[in-house]
C-alpha cells in the first residue's frame, strides 16, 4: 500500500522562503482547508496518511517533500538549501526510519527534494539555488548499488526542477518547455503544459491517477486527452508560498498490513 507523510501548515507560513514570487498575504485557514482536502484526496485514492506533528517554528515545514527522497530501497535525508529549513529534518528522519534505511546528504552538499525527479530507474536532479553538484555526486554514490542512473539537469525560471517537470508515468513527463528543455530527458516522452499555464507542470501521480492543480484546467485537459486519469486539487493558497502539489507529501510503498483471518 501507499503511505503519504504529510504535515499541517505552520502558523508562521507568512514568513516562508520566497525566491521567484513577491510576498502576499496567505490566509492560513484557507491554506489549512485546502491541505486537508489534499490529504483526503490521497486517502480516497488508497494512501495511508501519516500526518506529522506541526512544526510551528518552521514556516515551510508543510513542504515535507524537500526533506527526503524516498526510493523503494532506502530514503535519503536531504540537506536543504535554505538554512531556515534544516531543522525540519529530525522529525522526517523519525517518520521514515520505520520504513526505510536512511542515508544522508552531507556538507558541502545541499539538496531539496523538490529538485529530485524520479522516473523509473532514472533520477534527474535540478541544479538550483537549493541543490548543488556535490549533493548530486553523493546521491549518485548512495544509490549506485540499486541500479539507478542519476542525471544533473539545468533549468530556469522557477524554484525547483519539479516546478518545471514531473513524472506522470515511468516514461512520460509533464514539462514546461520554457523552463526545462525536453532534450534534457532522453528516452522520455514529454507532454508540454498549456502555454497559458506555466506553473502547471507539478502533478502528483498516485497509482493510476494524476492529481493536477485546479488552477490549470487546460493542462489537466491535455493529460486527460493523452489517456491519463486526472483529478483536480485546489492548491492556490500554498502556491503563494511557492509550494505546489508534490511538495506537500512524501509518497512511498510499504508492505500491506498482514490480514489476520478470523477463520480457523
Ligand atoms: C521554499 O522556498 O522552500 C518554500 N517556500 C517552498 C518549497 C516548495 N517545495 C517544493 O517545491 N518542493
Amino acid at each position: 500500500m501507499l503511505v503519504a507523510v504529510t504535515r499541517g501548515v505552520s502558523p508562521d507560513i507568512g514568513h516562508c522562503e520566497l525566491t521567484h514570487l513577491e510576498r502576499e498575504p496567505i490566509d492560513i485557514d484557507v491554506a489549512r482547508t485546502q491541505h486537508t482536502l489534499y490529504e483526503r484526496v490521497l486517502e480516497d485514492l488508497g494512501c495511508r496518511i501519516e500526518h506529522l506533528a506541526d512544526e510551528p517554528d518552521f514556516p515551510d515545514s508543510v513542504f515535507v517533500e524537500d526533506i527526503a527522497v524516498v526510493l523503494g530501497e532506502l530514503a535519503v535525508i536531504t540537506r536543504p538549501g535554505a538554512l531556515s529549513r534544516r531543522g525540519e529534518r529530525p522529525s522526517i528522519e523519525r517518520a521514515l526510519s520505520p520504513h526505510r534505511r536512511l542515508a544522508h546528504i552531507r556538507a558541502p552538499g545541499i539538496l531539496d527534494g523538490g529538485d529530485v525527479l524520479v522516473a523509473g530507474r532514472s533520477i534527474h536532479v535540478g541544479l538550483s539555488t537549493r541543490s548543488n553538484v556535490e549533493a548530486v555526486e553523493q546521491l549518485r554514490r548512495i544509490v549506485a548499488d540499486h541500479g539507478y542512473e542519476v542525471f544533473e539537469v539545468g533549468f530556469r525560471g522557477c524554484l525547483h526542477l519539479k516546478s518545471a517537470a514531473t513524472a506522470v508515468s515511468n516514461d512520460t513527463l509533464l514539462i514546461n518547455p520554457e523552463w526545462v528543455d525536453a532534450g534534457t530527458f532522453p528516452g522520455k516522452t514529454c507532454i508540454p503544459v498549456d502555454p497559458s499555464e506555466p506553473n502547471a507542470a507539478n502533478v502528483v501521480r498516485v497509482g493510476d491517477t494524476v492529481l493536477f492543480a485546479a488552477a490549470f484546467p487546460r493542462t489537466g485537459g491535455r493529460l486527460a486527452a493523452a489517456g491519463f486519469d486526472v483529478q483536480p486539487v485546489e492548491a492556490s493558497e500554498l502556491a503563494k508560498a511557492e509550494g505546489a502539489l508534490t511538495c506537500c507529501s512524501l509518497l512511498f510503498d510499504v508492505p500491506n498490513p498482514i490480514e489476520h483471518s478470523t477463520q480457523e
